[in-house]
């Protein structure tokens, strides 16, 4: 009888969040090709869902519903299919085969700040996970600190250089919480074995915090796989702000948006969102942090400031020469192609982006990375290349750190 209710309340619970789920029957994502901007205007009015890096004159891919297709068909829009069925695709994806190793498959956020408890645990001596900061739905967001003498030395004064790297500022961006899990799981298996990783550990600051949307990223696995944004309710019916127009430099211009409904939503003012507070606040608190890498999916590219105009930055030179460097490295590990450049500059503009004011207010040489892929799968990416993603984008992150202290060694930038 007992376990007749237990069955029964298991399935009525599976139910409920069967009904939760936005599923995407029939969905197809498309490459079209723009060939003037009353096309674009066109795609907008739809309301189609834009997974493209650059909605601008060329290719642009947005997902559709079967309804949509159409009317992208009568307004003569030529496309190309990238997606066949979305949802069989996602689908295609579950798997009720228990992962080995935590690259194997993706995570949930669970699953990802206990690894970190267990990597602090294992690792006393060299990682320690930090609260900081509370997500709008009360959720913590955590940032584990790597380095030799974790327990003598509090984050907040470290003398050491630091670098941060992050993941999951958008939700549905799934390849990037591992690559960030990555850094973090080569410096510990390797400090003491390998050199490059014991300099790191001996003289610098690692902050991995691969979840800085944890509500987003939990709403991706629990209710809508294509989740971008925050969970803010926006009080009108709508949720969420786009965490990565909400940054507090140049904030409001071009590349972001004021409707509520928007993906790119930048909220009602700079920093009005506890996520990237809890960024701002953490570099803010510790000035030795120069290093800030932004992971995101997709498009395989590496971008640096400004994304708010096409000028060039005051730094422009040493990031384009860097980031250069960064793509060969990528380029050295499986031959994937990753473009470089700044995002104003050589893609389209982003205001309120978090790399414009970590470069212009925290004072660091802020980055974005673009994963894999080029649009084949999308934000759907197939578990079976998170470790080739991450394995081609360790050497880059490494030799960013490396950047740093070269740039910052002698003599300490002042802000
Ligand atoms: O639009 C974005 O926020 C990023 N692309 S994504 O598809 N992951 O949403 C690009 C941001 C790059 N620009 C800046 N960081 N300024
Ligand atoms: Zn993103």
């Amino acid at each position: 009888m007992k376990r007749a209710l237990v069955a029964l309340l298991v399935l009525v619970f599976a139910a409920c969040v069967f009904a939760q789920q936005v599923e995407f029957h029939g969905h197809k994502v498309i490459r079209t090709y723009i060939t003037k901007p009353s096309q674009l205007t066109f795609l907008e009015k739809l309301n189609v869902d834009f997974w493209s890096e650059r909605p601008d004159l060329g290719p642009v891919d947005v997902r559709v519903t079967p309804e949509q297709l159409k009317r992208v068909e009568q307004a003569r829009i030529p496309y190309m299919v990238l997606i066949e069925d979305l949802q069989k695709l996602i689908d295609s994806q579950k798997s009720d085969v228990q992962a080995q190793g935590i690259f194997d498959d993706y995570l949930t956020l669970d699953q990802i700040n206990d690894q970190l408890l267990a990597w602090e645990q294992q690792y006393p001596a060299l990682a320690k996970r930090i609260q900081v900061g509370t997500s709008v739905q009360n959720r913590p967001i955590y940032v584990l600190r790597l380095s030799t003498g974790v327990n003598q030395t509090d984050a907040y004064g470290s003398k050491k250089l630091g670098v941060l790297y992050h993941g999951a500022e958008h939700a549905r961006e799934w390849i990037s919480p591992p690559v960030v899990l990555y850094i973090a799981n080569y410096l510990l298996t390797n400090y003491g074995v390998d050199k490059r990783a014991t300099d790191i550990l001996n003289h610098m600051d690692v902050y991995c915090m691969p979840v800085m949307n944890p509500d987003g990223y939990r709403y991706t696995w629990t209710n809508n796989r294509m989740w971008r944004k925050n969970r803010r309710n926006n009080g009108d019916g709508t949720y969420g702000v786009d965490l990565n127009r909400n940054w507090g430099y140049m904030w409001g211009g071009d590349g972001s948006s004021g409707n509520t409904s928007s993906e790119t939503y930048r909220g009602p003012s700079p920093f009005s969102e506890p996520e990237t507070r809890a960024v701002r606040d953490f570099l803010l608190a510790n000035p030795r942090v120069k290093g800030h890498l932004d992971y995101h999916s997709y498009s395989q590219l590496i971008l640096f400031p400004w994304g708010y105009t096409s000028a060039q930055c005051p730094d422009y030179a040493a990031f384009l020469s860097a980031t250069g460097r960064m793509a060969t490295l990528i380029n050295q590990v499986h031959g994937m192609v990753y473009d470089y450049g700044s995002v104003g500059g050589s893609l389209y503009l982003a205001s309120g982006c978090s790399l414009d004011w970590s470069y212009a207010v925290a004072g660091t040489r802020a980055i974005t990375i673009e994963l894999r892929d080029t649009g084949e799968y999308g934000f759907v990416l197939p578990k079976e290349q998170i470790i080739p993603t991450c394995e081609e984008n360790l050497p880059a992150a490494i030799d960013y750190a490396l950047w740093l202290d070269q740039v910052y060694l002698i003599p300490a930038r002042k802000r």
